[in-house]
């Protein structure tokens, strides 16, 4: 495993939250004292609450009790894993219910284990910990396929279903910005040709990491859009937002200092296109174009600086 996927996984092994559910506050107060040490709890007295706190705070783990007025745990379970952006955190039942078919409905409800009331509190901390341990484990291998092993940032594949989401969401909102940046290194076949691939894999990394720390906003969204390119997606940024961006990244690039004799600048430095839209006009295709356009103007001008597509009203940066 390389460094950079090492340090994703290590980050997902905090202290784990776990959502209990049950209609009697006294059964979560007991699971409460038995887990408060270990873990972040998180608590719901119906199946409606239960599905808020999963869509606000995505938990890692439910214990759902099953008898409850209105919305059973069973029905709970079943809509939690209809919705598919809570669908994956693993539901293990607390039952009193003991008969066979009371078990095959906690299976066919989607659960992934559960556990007798009353409850043995070592039995509860290790079944517990299995599970979250699978979890965890599934989890990165799920990022895995949306992560660029080189670089550790985010891949192509999850560039594009991003943007495509980050359009779908900012619809509500039509006159906010979406701002996309295409960055190229330049003269980067030079550069290997100087010092070599391997060299020319290190100066990527490096690059790659500058780039995701010059970008502060939590939602801002850096990926490798291909060999020595790329893209950096700014929601809810305009024109003016996205040219601050991307001065902080070509200062970033040029601050690592990696020497490169063969450019005009004796370093490594990157050429950089960007274009903005409204969310109500935005079209990833068309954004890409013109940012991919701008990128080739800022290499004609002379390399390691920024172009973008304006609107009319507004002038060249
Ligand atoms: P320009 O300034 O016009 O962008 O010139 P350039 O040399 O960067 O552009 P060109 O498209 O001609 O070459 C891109 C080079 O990037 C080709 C290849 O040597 C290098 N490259 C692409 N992907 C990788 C990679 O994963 N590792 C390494 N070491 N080099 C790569
Ligand atoms: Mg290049």
């Amino acid at each position: 495993m390389s460094d950079v996927m090492l340090e994703r996984f290590l980050t997902t092994l905090g202290k784990a939250t776990i959502l209990v559910v049950d209609d009697q506050p006294i059964n979560i107060q007991l699971i409460f004292s038995i887990l408060a040490d270990d873990y972040h709890v998180l608590m719901a007295t119906s199946g409606q609450q239960a599905l808020q706190v999963c869509r606000d705070s995505m938990p890692d783990l439910i214990l759902m009790d099953v008898m409850m007025p209105e919305m059973d745990g069973l029905q709970t379970c079943q809509a939690i894993k209809a919705d598919k952006d809570i669908a994956t955190i693993p539901v293990i039942f607390v039952t009193g219910l003991q008969q066979q078919e009371n078990e095959d409905a906690c299976w066919q409800a989607g659960a992934v284990d559960f556990i007798q009331k009353p409850v043995n509190a070592n039995t509860l901390l290790h079944r517990i910990k299995a599970h979250l341990t699978l979890k965890q484990q599934a989890d990165f291998l799920h990022s895995l396929a949306y992560i660029d092993g080189l670089t550790g940032v985010f891949n192509r594949r999850y560039l594009d279903n991003s943007i495509d989401t980050q359009i779908a969401i900012g619809k509500r909102q039509q006159k906010a910005m979406l701002s996309v940046l295409i960055l190229d290194i330049d003269h980067f076949k030079l550069f290997n040709d100087k010092f070599g691939h391997l060299a020319g894999d290190e100066a990527l990394r490096k690059v790659a990491k500058a780039l995701k720390t010059a970008c502060c906003r939590p939602s801002d969204l850096v990926a490798r859009y291909g060999g020595e390119e790329f893209m950096v997606v700014l929601p809810n940024t305009d024109e003016e937002g996205a040219a601050v961006v991307a001065i902080k990244l070509l200062e970033a690039v040029a601050e690592l200092n990696i020497p490169h004799p063969k450019t005009e600048y004796g370093m490594v430095t990157i050429s950089i296109g960007g274009a903005t839209k409204t969310y109500a006009t935005a079209v990833k295709d068309t954004l890409t174009t013109q940012a991919d356009q701008q990128l080739y103007l800022a290499k004609q001008s002379g390399r390691n600086c920024f172009r973008q597509s304006i609107s009319a009203d507004k002038s060249t940066h």
